[in-house]
């Protein structure tokens, strides 16, 4: 059965990548992007998500809105430029003008208009901040009725998150940190949550064997775009540093089109909205309960995700 899918990302390479994937899916109908500007700038995140539906969505009329939000805790000025080299890849510049429209409607009554015209629930993608997502439910609480499920990721349970920076005791993850009051409006709501957290993602790094196998089938057009992408951010080598990549994003939407590729538990958490450990999500016995995804089987997704970008 087809799922009807709204994305809401970042602008970083696995945000970008996990619109590609999403357009591949043959189950998935995708009816809205969103793009917010925390890890990514916007004008490239937003140009890059419209070339990527103009050559790679089948056709198909979909609408990109930019967020109006901003968040309280900004990324890495390093990190948030690789929008734009995603956007100048000479395969999303080969046919011009582009197609694909963008909203006059910020991303967030993007979101609320694209599901209150939906007959059946829709399941959202978050794979950045979920400041959209907060703003939506509190200027339309109407909307909740109206989701599937959230697939989210954020979040730790870990010791160790990813936020290194001054003022901060890095126990949060970063789609948390950037705006841990949405977090908390999210998880005030009774949307569904599966939460990807860094307990799976960390079993997902770039890797340079991965690289390899995406540089041995260059020839294919899908597959040349993953590897020109994953170029452009630093592997796992020898030990981890603060801008290793892995493949957050990515896993988070392929546990869309295959839920067998993780594993899944309720836990009950709460999320912390500010101090040194804003934006780290906690369990507690009286906190809301979420799916935490907290494995993932390493094999079986890069297999998944390179036979969905394969074109031929
Ligand atoms: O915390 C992971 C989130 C994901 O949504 N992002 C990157 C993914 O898109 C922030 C982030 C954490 N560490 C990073 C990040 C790094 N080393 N480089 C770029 N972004
Ligand atoms: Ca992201």
């Amino acid at each position: 059965m087809t799922k009807k899918v709204y994305l809401n990302h970042d602008g970083g390479v696995d945000d970008l990548i996990s619109l590609f994937l999403l357009l591949q899916m043959e189950d998935v109908d995708l009816i809205g992007v969103g793009v917010i500007p925390a890890d990514c700038y916007l004008e490239p995140a937003v140009s890059a998500s419209k070339k990527i539906i103009d050559r790679f969505g089948k056709g198909k009329e979909i609408e990109v809105a930019a967020s109006t939000s901003r968040g309280k805790n900004p990324f890495p000025k390093d990190w948030r430029m690789h929008a734009f080299l995603v956007d100048a890849l000479p395969i999303l510049n080969e046919f011009k003008p582009v197609k694909t429209k963008e909203s006059a409607l910020p991303a967030h009554q993007h979101l609320i208009e694209a599901l209150r015209n939906s007959e059946e629930k829709v399941t959202l993608v978050f794979v950045g901040p979920l400041t959209d997502l907060a703003r939506a439910l509190v200027e339309a609480p109407d909307i909740e009725g109206k989701i599937e499920k959230l697939a989210w990721m954020g979040g730790t349970f870990l010791e160790k998150g990813n936020v290194e920076e001054p003022e901060h005791d890095g126990t949060a993850e970063w789609n948390a940190f950037w705006d841990p009051e949405a977090v908390k409006v999210v998880w005030d709501s009774n949307i569904q949550i599966d939460l990807v957290a860094l307990e799976s993602t960390n079993m997902v790094p770039l890797t340079l064997d991965i690289r390899d196998r995406w540089a041995s089938e260059r020839t294919d057009l899908g597959i040349d775009f993953v590897g020109q992408c994953y170029a452009m951010v630093p592997p796992l080598v020898h030990f981890q540093t603060n801008s290793t990549y892995f493949l957050w994003d990515v896993l988070t939407t392929a546990t869309i089109g295959d839920e067998g590729l993780v594993k899944k538990k309720e836990v009950k958490s709460i999320v912390h909205p500010d101090g040194p450990n804003q934006g780290k999500t906690e369990l507690s016995a009286n906190g809301r309960p979420v799916q935490l995804v907290y494995e993932a089987d390493r094999d079986r997704f890069f297999n998944y995700l390179t036979d969905l970008a394969r074109q031929n």
